[in-house]
C-alpha cells in the first residue's frame, strides 16, 4: 500500500489534508481516478470533483458530502467512499460492474470555506462564508439556495439565519459550480446528496407537499434496501419524502437535480440520531461509511438497471 493506505480513514481531517490525499489518490490510481475542477469557492479556494471513470462516455452518478460544513461525518465517509470505490476496481464484483457501466463522481468537500471555518474558528459552522450586503452576518445556507421553489416556506430571508436563502438563486459560487457541472454534464443519471444527522434515507421534494411523479418507484428503490439493511444490522430511523419526514425546505439540492430530470436523486442523512449529533466521534466514522456503502451500492445499482 501506498500512501493512501497509510492515511487515517478513521480520524477527522483538515481540507489541506484531504486536498493532498486526493493527490496521491490520483497518483495511486491514475487509470481509473481523474479530479475535475468545478469551481472555486467565495474565498478562492478551489472546488474539486473526482471522477471514477473506465472511460467512454458514460452515464454517472453523482454522490456529493459536506455542503453542510458541520457535517463532518459526511466528509470523512466521502474520503472512505473514495478509497473504497479506487481500490474494488478488478477485486469487488459488484463495484466491477458498477463501473463498467456508470461512472460515479463524488464531491467532497462542497463547502471549502465553510469547511476550513469549522476547524479554524467555529465547529458548528453550516453555511457558507460570502458577506451579505447591509448585515453583518455572514453566509448562506447551500441547502436552500438552489432553483427550486427557492423563496418559498422553509427558508430564511434573514442573513443571520442558518437557514438564510441568500440574495437569489445560486448566488453562491460553491452552489453554481455544480449546477454548471450538472448542465454541462447532460447525462447524470442519479444524484445523492449526503448530510447528517438523524440516519435517514430521503427523496424530493422538500420545498412541496405535492409528491414526486416518480414517488412509487423511488420507495421501490428504498424497498431494496430492507435486506442490506437487515442483514447488516443497520439502523435508518426512516425512509422516504422529504417535506413528509424531515421538514419543508425549499431550494435543497435534490429538488432541483430532480426538477432537471434526474429521477433518481436522494438525500442521506448520515449517523447519528442525536446523542453525539455533529460531533459524531471519530471511532464511528468507518461503521458509518461502511453503512452507507451498502445503501448507496443498492441505489447505484438500482439506477444501472433502469
Ligand atoms: N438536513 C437537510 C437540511 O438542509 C434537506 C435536509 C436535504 C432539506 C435536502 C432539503 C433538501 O435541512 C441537514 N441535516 O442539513
Ligand atoms: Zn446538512
Amino acid at each position: 500500500e501506498r500512501i493512501t493506505g497509510s492515511f487515517s480513514y478513521s480520524t477527522y481531517h483538515t481540507i489541506e489534508e484531504i486536498y493532498s490525499w486526493m493527490d496521491s489518490l490520483l497518483m495511486e490510481y491514475p487509470k481509473l481516478v481523474s479530479r475535475i475542477d468545478i469551481g472555486q469557492s467565495y474565498e478562492g479556494r478551489p472546488i474539486y470533483a473526482l471522477k471514477f471513470s473506465t472511460g467512454g462516455n458514460k452515464p454517472a452518478i453523482w454522490i456529493d458530502t459536506g455542503i453542510h460544513s458541520r457535517e463532518w461525518i459526511t466528509q470523512a465517509t466521502g474520503v472512505w467512499t473514495a478509497k473504497k470505490i479506487a481500490s474494488s476496481y478488478g477485486v469487488d464484483s459488484s463495484v466491477t460492474d458498477i463501473l463498467d457501466n456508470l461512472d460515479i463522481i463524488l464531491e467532497i468537500v462542497t463547502n471549502p470555506d465553510g469547511y476550513a471555518y469549522t476547524h479554524s474558528t467555529d465547529r458548528m459552522w453550516r453555511k457558507t462564508r460570502s458577506p451579505n450586503s447591509g448585515s453583518t452576518c455572514i453566509g448562506t445556507d447551500p441547502n436552500r439556495n438552489w432553483d427550486a421553489g427557492f423563496g418559498g416556506a422553509g427558508s430564511s430571508s434573514n442573513p443571520c439565519s442558518e437557514t438564510y436563502r441568500g440574495r437569489a438563486a445560486h448566488s453562491e459560487p460553491e452552489v453554481k459550480a455544480i449546477v454548471d457541472f450538472v448542465k454541462s454534464h447532460g447525462n447524470i443519471k442519479g444524484f445523492v446528496s449526503i448530510h447528517s444527522y438523524s440516519q435517514m434515507l430521503l427523496y424530493p421534494y422538500g420545498y412541496t407537499s405535492a409528491p414526486a411523479k416518480d414517488a412509487a418507484e423511488l420507495v421501490h428503490s428504498l424497498y431494496k434496501l430492507l435486506v442490506v439493511i437487515v442483514r447488516n444490522q443497520i439502523v435508518y430511523e426512516d425512509m422516504g419524502i422529504l417535506f413528509l419526514l424531515l421538514y419543508q425546505a425549499s431550494g435543497g439540492t435534490v429538488d432541483w437535480t430532480y426538477n432537471q430530470g434526474i429521477k433518481y436523486s436522494y438525500t442521506f442523512e448520515l449517523r447519528d440520531t442525536g446523542r453525539y449529533g455533529f460531533a459524531l466521534p471519530s471511532n464511528q466514522i468507518i461503521p458509518t461509511a461502511q453503512e452507507t456503502w451498502l445503501a448507496l451500492t443498492k441505489l447505484i445499482e438500482h439506477t444501472r438497471d433502469n
